[in-house]
């Protein structure tokens, strides 16, 4: 037994929390089950965790070089507010969960492979469960796992560890199957097939918003790049000029506001450096992340697609990878991502004003990842289905959102004190749901959600029987079919 819990600890340690393994890992495994030579599975195997390598230092250099502006707001105005952001949401759990509940979270490894095998299992028995996509994002999946032990734990402190790891392998493991399901057809369609699916932590906003979305189609509306700006503002037109202009304009007032005193206090800068420059140089960079973002997704895609019909053949028939919500910025309108990112930093400014000013006990400062990420991701897919003022629209509502829902349930579970909670869409909105149905109707709770979450696809599927498998199986004969209606 220790035996293999050693191969599974270091199969999750070194391959499964690491997304570009797992990615590389499917690659290889994909290409050698459709009896691909083994030198192509291998050069497939490459350039998949190459790529996705690529999109992680794209969207590692987004958040290391932005985090600190935003979270510098909140040291330099002395405020004793917590981060929405998930990993100040890992670490305040960390801090606290021995204080506040006698416990440390040592089992988390083995509660992945609980979670990861109720996973597929439920893919595999998709005639009966209808769910069709497998979450691969481990960081994410880390991350998620030490909130939900939290919140969890909040509402049964006495649980033993058994019973604990029983229920948050059960609740998360369908959560992670439900959530990245309902993108199935949202996502297909941003990629025309792209034969993958969202796994990360905003399925059910992602889902959500899509849907309200059409509400906004109308003949008139169109897509952000659809809009051709004329004379001088055509330079628009280009995305890395406009990302670099309203970076540089958003950037630029939160860097002023901070001071060149303070930054150079914190070792951004140094004292003989020129503070203007210093700002564009900041600004222009969120343009190259961006565009290193997307070289990734590009790279790791395709072979991802390709590949992944080996394992569906032989294990899943019909499923899709889930993936890391970045994945989308390499399609749709390239703007979209600018406008969501402005868009919800309006709205989680707004929402912060607003408990300024009610004098709320639990103050939110804007963490990078949600108000990038989550907006970013809702505006491409809200701009796919309804247009340009989708896309405004409901990034700025998530703005609000991530900031009145993460206040609350922190502040209720008692997150806020250790300083971060998660805060991207879903875990502000569907689990602390979760937790108040928990805390408040006991073990019938844990039931009431487990339904909830096993009804989800049945409804989805009980809305479109006839198309809704074709479209993971053969998104060509799934066109053709909805065409023809
Ligand atoms: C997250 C998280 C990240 C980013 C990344 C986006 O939730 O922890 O590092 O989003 O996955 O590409």
């Amino acid at each position: 037994m220790d035996y293999i819990l050693n191969i599974w600890n270091f199969f999750a340690a070194n391959i499964l929390t690491q997304p570009a393994y797992f990615i590389g890992f499917m690659v290889l495994v994909g290409y050698l089950l459709l009896k691909k030579p083994v030198y192509e599975a291998l050069s497939g195997f490459i350039k998949a965790t190459v790529g996705y390598l690529i999109l992680s230092v794209g969207s590692g250099g987004l958040v290391s070089n932005f985090r600190p502006i935003l979270v510098g707001l909140k040291d330099r105005f002395n405020l004793d507010a917590m981060v929405i952001d998930p990993y100040f949401g890992q670490n305040a759990v960390t801090a606290g969960i021995e204080e506040r509940f006698g416990r440390t979270f040592s089992q988390v490894m083995l509660l992945l492979l609980i979670a990861f095998i109720m996973n597929l299992l439920l893919v595999r028995f998709k005639k009966y469960t209808k769910l069709r996509a497998v979450f691969t994002t481990g960081h994410v999946q880390l991350q998620q796992a030490s909130t939900a032990f939290w919140l969890i734990l909040f509402c049964f402190p006495h649980l033993g560890n058994v019973q604990t790891l029983i229920i948050m392998g059960l609740i998360l493991g369908l959560y992670w199957a439900v959530g990245s399901n309902l993108t199935v057809e949202c996502t297909q369609e941003l990629t025309e097939g792209g034969g993958f699916a969202i796994a990360h932590q905003q399925m059910f906003g992602i889902a959500l918003f899509s849907k309200l979305a059409e509400k906004f189609k109308s003949d008139s509306s169109r897509k952000i790049d659809d809009i051709k700006f004329p004379g001088f503002l055509s330079i628009f037109n280009e995305n890395m000029v406009s990302t670099s202009v309203l970076m540089f304009i958003f950037f630029g007032a939160i860097l002023l506001v901070l001071g060149k005193p303070y930054l150079v206090e914190m070792g951004f800068l140094k004292e003989s450096s020129n503070f203007f420059f210093y700002i564009m140089t900041t600004s222009l960079n969120f343009a190259v992340y961006l565009a290193i973002l997307q070289l990734g997704v590009r790279t790791f895609v395709t072979e991802l697609t390709n590949s992944f019909q080996g394992i569906s053949n032989s294990f899943l028939p019909g499923a899709v990878p889930g993936i890391d919500c970045a994945a989308v910025f390499g399609f749709g309108s390239a703007n979209a991502v600018t406008v969501g990112f402005l868009m919800g930093a309006l709205g989680q400014f707004l929402a912060i004003l607003i408990l300024l000013l009610m004098k709320s006990p639990t103050l939110v400062i804007a963490g990078f990842v949600p108000v990038f990420f989550d907006n970013a991701v809702i505006a491409t897919f809200a701009d796919n289905r309804g247009g340009i003022k989708a896309a405004m629209f409901f990034p700025f509502v998530s703005g609000l959102i991530q900031v009145f829902g993460s206040a609350l349930i922190a502040g209720w579970v008692g997150l806020a004190p250790y300083g971060g909670y998660l805060g991207m869409f879903d875990w502000a909105t569907v689990w602390p749901a979760f937790t108040v149905i928990m805390k408040y109707v006991g073990y019938a709770g844990v039931a009431i959600v487990v339904l909830v979450l096993i009804a989800i696809p049945q409804l989805q599927y009980l809305r479109h029987p006839e198309t809704y498998f074709l479209i993971t199986e053969d998104y060509e004969a799934y066109l053709e079919k909805i065409n023809k209606k």
